[in-house]
């Protein structure tokens, strides 16, 4: 899975750790400005695929970026100029009538400045404001074109270059990355025969089932109107008013509520299409199609305490975490799956497959894998790429079609009309990250900020004057799936069908897939949101909910609330409720993932008179698995080991709390040991490390540490700790060797619930 350049450290900002970075110049910013005609060369050697569909660009070359070139500025060794190009001789001092005058009306220099600083600013999206995003690639695995003439799915090895912007969907643009939200996971498909976004979540389903709810649901989940509180979080009245009055949203809560929306990394979670697709062939049959995003990292979460502290001790933790593991050649990956069932079958199902709130269990349809993502290079320029990039369900390509869902209906319209206030017009099409690498031809002109100059006297067709161009592209083009079951025409109605009226089954079949301590995660993140809500009645109807849920839950909730389980909230629906029977797809634990310890953080912890031999081997070894160790101690500078040497500290414990690591060793020194011991930060970092179920090893010396805070040696029920290890000199291989297995695998949650 990873693939660390040759001779890259692992972590590329380890200098802005240490100040270092401020020294020297950020990466590009020397670089010579390329000569157009060298652009266009590149370009052409680079982008093989990009036009013609055919050809593999080398490995960590993205087609979709060379053609960006073209619009990419570098400021090295250029003079300053305005925006005219005229040169400036002058950025410091505005001109002005005499020394002490007033400043002249004439200084088109001050004046372009401050005028374009007072734009600078575009809407945030309304929500998913709060994004980080990649560039990178899609390879498909074999060629399905039995079932779907979409471009990127033609052959064996096809690449399609994409870019992924992943999100938050509550907070705004400045929130902090480690809220508990659902986490927007937005692919754009540079495809041979047009962009196609795959708009998707981190979770499957979604909180409601018809568009026409969409604008209540967001308005309650955002901060509270009069007072603009609370920032990116949902446990806030509005939000469980508006939930417990609609129960269609009872499944999504139990995953909203679930360990999946604290990732511990973008880069450790699934995406889903979350509504049904179609796929459609050559010869026009459709099949219905779900789609899934599995990270080869694995499914990892935060736990909440942590996740609530990291949103202090490093706001962009999601944002860093994927920005330098891109820059460290770790490449984030993703395998592509899809769930293929035919209308016939989606008939026979206990669900309505139209309904975004029911997921296909995979016992039912298993997931087939069709390729690979590899996200290989981080934006040149946050606010050109990441901040204007459009997404919009509507943007499919010939082999991939639309179902009836009423949810993705409504998106079809909403995407594309946010764009228009928030970019600025109609033309946001030409900005370069989301113009399509397929040429553009059709009769559509001009707008605000139109940059193609379209040639000729002819915007209409048909015409005779243009030779008849651009012409219909006929079966090359999109067509919309015949359905391969032709309906007769209904009368126009406001409604649902019957089974989305069952709002329970599913919610409890989440419920019972979930491993013991993903349950107490969903138990305690109820009882902390409706904590947080300030009106009874509500923490009461949501517990009449629950209880058609589960009644372990609505019990454990309950108790939290200092509540008695209420008689359950009437049905919606008089049929009976399907039965499923757990799947274990559906718990987080099902992944651990296939790119052991790297990129995992462990934490060295040492003071002064540490064993200094023993630090740098774990250290080496630590780093050669493709993990990232950091030397941590009570201020910076340099520690001074029992042997006189001398040791460069990464980062002090106030910069670089416990929460930021994966794993604790506490390093081997008598002396060391005795100065941790007397410092508070480094007892909670020992504690914290242990509470939040990480692997703890302690060298030598260093156990003292451990007793010191208190650590038990033993779980509660007096079984071992399997992932706390005390260790000798003797010893340490082999517990550095159990330790590393903990650590490419999940938490120790057995110090929870054993
Ligand atoms: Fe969105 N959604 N949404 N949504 N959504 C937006 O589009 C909307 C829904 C999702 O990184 C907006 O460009 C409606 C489901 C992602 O730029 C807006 C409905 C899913 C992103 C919008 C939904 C999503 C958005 C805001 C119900 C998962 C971020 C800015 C009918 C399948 C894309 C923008 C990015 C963004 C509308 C429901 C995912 C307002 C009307 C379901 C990942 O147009």
């Amino acid at each position: 899975g990873q693939q660390l350049a040759a001779g890259m450290a692992f972590n590329a900002n380890k200098p802005n750790e240490h100040g270092e970075a401020a020294r020297t110049p950020q990466a590009g910013q020397s670089c010579p400005v390329p000569h157009p005609a060298a652009t266009a060369s590149t370009a052409g050697e680079t982008t093989p695929s990009a036009k013609t569909g055919s050809g593999v660009p080398p490995h960590g070359v993205n087609p979709a970026n060379a053609s960006l070139d073209r619009v990419r500025v570098d400021s090295g060794g250029q003079r300053l100029t305005t925006n005219q190009g005229v040169p400036v001789a002058d950025n410091q001092n505005s001109l002005k009538v005499g020394l002490r005058g007033p400043t002249a009306m004439e200084d088109f220099i001050l004046r372009e400045k401050l005028t374009h600083f007072d734009h600078e600013r575009i809407p945030e999206r309304v929500v998913h404001a709060r994004g980080s995003a990649a560039h990178g690639y899609f390879e498909s695995y074999g060629d399905l074109s039995d079932i779907t003439r979409a471009a990127p799915f033609a052959a064996a090895g096809k690449r399609t270059p994409v870019f992924v912007r992943f999100s938050t969907v509550a907070g705004e643009r400045g929130s902090a990355d480690t809220v508990r939200d659902v986490r927007g996971f937005a692919v754009k498909f540079y495809t041979d025969e047009g962009n196609w976004d795959l708009v998707g979540n981190n979770i499957p389903v979604f909180f409601i089932q018809d568009a026409m709810k969409f604008p209540d649901l967001v308005h309650a989940v955002k901060p509270e109107p009069h007072n603009g509180m609370p920032q990116a979080a949902s446990a806030h009245d509005t939000f469980w008013d508006f939930v417990t009055l609609m129960p269609e949203s009872t499944h999504m809560l139990m995953w909203h509520l679930s360990d999946r929306a604290i990732p511990r990394s973008l880069r450790t979670m699934q995406g889903f299409g979350v509504h049904t697709f179609r796929l459609v062939n050559a010869e026009g049959a459709s099949v219905f199609c779900k789609f899934h995003w599995n990270p080869l990292a694995g499914t990892h979460s935060l736990m909440w305490d942590e996740a609530a502290k990291i949103c202090g001790a490093d706001a962009d933790f999601h944002r860093r975490d994927l920005w330098e593991a891109i820059e460290a050649g770790a490449y984030p990956e993703w395998e592509l799956g899809l769930q293929i069932f035919t209308e016939e079958e989606a008939e026979r199902f206990p669900f309505d497959v139209l309904d975004p709130t029911k997921l296909v269990p995979e016992e039912l349809v298993p997931v087939r894998v069709v390729g690979k993502m590899t996200l290989n290079r981080n934006p040149d320029n946050f606010f050109a790429e990441t901040e204007q990039v459009a997404f919009c369900t509507a943007h499919v390509v010939p082999g991939i079609d639309f179902s009836n869902d009423p949810l993705l209906q409504g998106r079809i319209h909403s995407y594309l009309d946010t764009q228009i206030s928030r970019l600025g017009g109609a033309n946001f099409h030409e900005i370069p990250v989301n113009a399509s690498l397929a040429p553009v031809h059709n009769n559509q002109r001009d707008g605000m900020h139109r940059q193609a100059i379209a040639r000729g006297r002819v915007a209409y067709e048909p015409n005779s004057l243009g030779g008849g161009c651009p012409f219909q592209a006929g079966m090359a083009g999109f067509t919309t799936a015949a359905s391969s079951r032709p309906q007769p025409p209904e009368d126009k109605v406001r409604g649902k069908p019957e089974l989305f009226a069952d709002h329970y089954s599913q919610a409890r079949l989440f419920w019972i897939s979930q491993s013991p301590a993903e349950q107490a995660h969903i138990v305690n993140a109820y009882r902390f949101e409706l904590s947080r809500v300030q009106t009874p009645a509500i923490r009461v109807r949501l517990l009449s909910m629950l209880a058609n849920v589960d009644p372990i839950l609505a019990e454990g909730v309950a108790q939290g609330l200092g509540l008695e389980v209420p008689p359950p909230m009437p049905l919606a629906t008089d049929a009976e409720q399907p039965h499923y029977d757990p799947s274990p797809a559906l718990s987080l634990l099902a992944r651990p993932g296939a790119t052991g310890i790297a990129t995992r953080r462990v934490a060295i912890l040492a003071g002064h008179g540490v064993e200094a031999a023993g630090v740098k081997a774990i250290y080496a070894d630590l780093l050669a698995a493709g993990a990232v160790p950091r030397l941590v101690a009570p201020q910076l500078g340099q520690l001074t080991a029992a042997d006189g040497g001398k040791l460069d500290i990464d980062i002090s414990i106030e910069a670089g709390p416990a929460v930021l690591y994966d794993a604790l060793i506490v390093a081997d020194g008598a002396a060391s040991a005795a100065m941790l011991m007397r410092d508070a930060d480094a007892l909670d970092f020992v504690r914290q490390q242990y509470r939040h179920c990480k692997p703890v090893l302690a060298v030598g010396a260093g156990v003292e540490l451990l007793l010191k805070a208190g650590l038990p040696a033993t779980l509660e029920n007096g079984a071992p700790d399997l992932s706390l290890w005390r260790a000798d000199a003797a010893s340490l291989d082999a517990a550095l060797a159990e330790f590393k297995h903990a650590l490419a695998g999940y938490r120790n949650f057995q110090r929870e619930t054993e």
